[in-house]
């Protein structure tokens, strides 16, 4: 029992520790063995806190190959980022227990959550409860589009306040702001400060950040935890992840 609730225990410490955690995105479908390889050892190596693994399709037949081959050289955690409930797997240490908060989808709100329980619960996973919610960004999302769900408006916090704490009081452990993979615009941080006075659960916020200022202008409106995946599918893994740790781990 323990041991369940290690994964979420230490991403708080982290955040009491180093003022916010910095967690770096694999997309099974977007990265070759060699780059994915390479890019988690720069993740292991230069001051990422976690890596999260998954896709809003996933075309390619490697979920399980990507997590086992992770895991076999990652001392910090790997966390499922879920894009369906096929996207499960033993190997992993937590999954990211979504909930589509944003929209009134009844599968992504609690429908596929009931297919996958018995299935996260069988494999031994650890799922941390997170009220996802897509915030709009400047063009259509592929979760917006899979999701057929729409995203709160940029310049609606009071919107997504009343949700986040809707989450916060049904018990849910994180809050996720997305703005989409390769959003054009992150989520603003006045948008981010609103939240953050109103509620209490840890914020996550992910979705076109490409430079550490833009991180840290995150963590300082409120963010726990950043959240950067396509970046570094272009770039690789380089010298630019040391930039973004120190700037998103800000009491270092
Ligand atoms: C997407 O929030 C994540 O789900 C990361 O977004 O790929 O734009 O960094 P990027």
């Amino acid at each position: 029992m323990e041991n369940r609730l290690s994964i979420y225990g230490n991403i708080l410490n982290i955040i009491e520790k180093k003022g916010a955690a910095f967690f770096v995105l694999i997309d099974p479908d977007r990265l070759k063995e060699k780059d994915y390889l390479a890019l988690a050892d720069f993740c292991q190596n230069d001051g990422v806190d976690a890596v999260l693994v998954g896709s809003s399709i996933l075309i390619s037949h490697t979920f399980e190959k990507v997590i086992k081959d992770l895991k076999r050289i990652l001392k910090i955690p790997v966390i499922i980022f879920p894009g369906n409930t096929m996207q499960i797997s033993g190997d992993a240490d937590a999954i990211l227990f979504l909930s589509l908060i944003s929209g009134r989808n009844p599968s992504h709100l609690f429908g596929d959550h009931v297919l996958a329980a018995p299935e996260i619960k069988a494999v031994g996973l650890e799922p941390i409860s997170t009220g996802y919610m897509l915030i709009e960004s400047g063009k259509t999302s592929s979760v917006e589009f899979m999701s057929n769900t729409k995203p709160i408006p940029a310049d609606k916090p009071e919107i997504a306040k009343a949700h986040a704490l809707a989450a916060e009081y049904m018990g849910m452990k994180l809050i996720y702001l997305e703005a989409g993979s390769g959003a054009e615009y992150p989520v603003p941080d006045l948008f981010i400060r609103e939240l953050r006075s109103y509620i209490t659960l840890p914020i996550v916020v992910g979705g076109g950040i490409k430079e550490p200022e833009t991180a840290r202008k995150k963590v300082e409106s409120g963010a726990s935890i950043v959240v950067i995946g396509s970046l570094f599918e272009k770039l690789g893994g380089n010298k630019l992840i040391k930039e973004f740790a120190q700037a998103i781990h800000y009491k270092k």
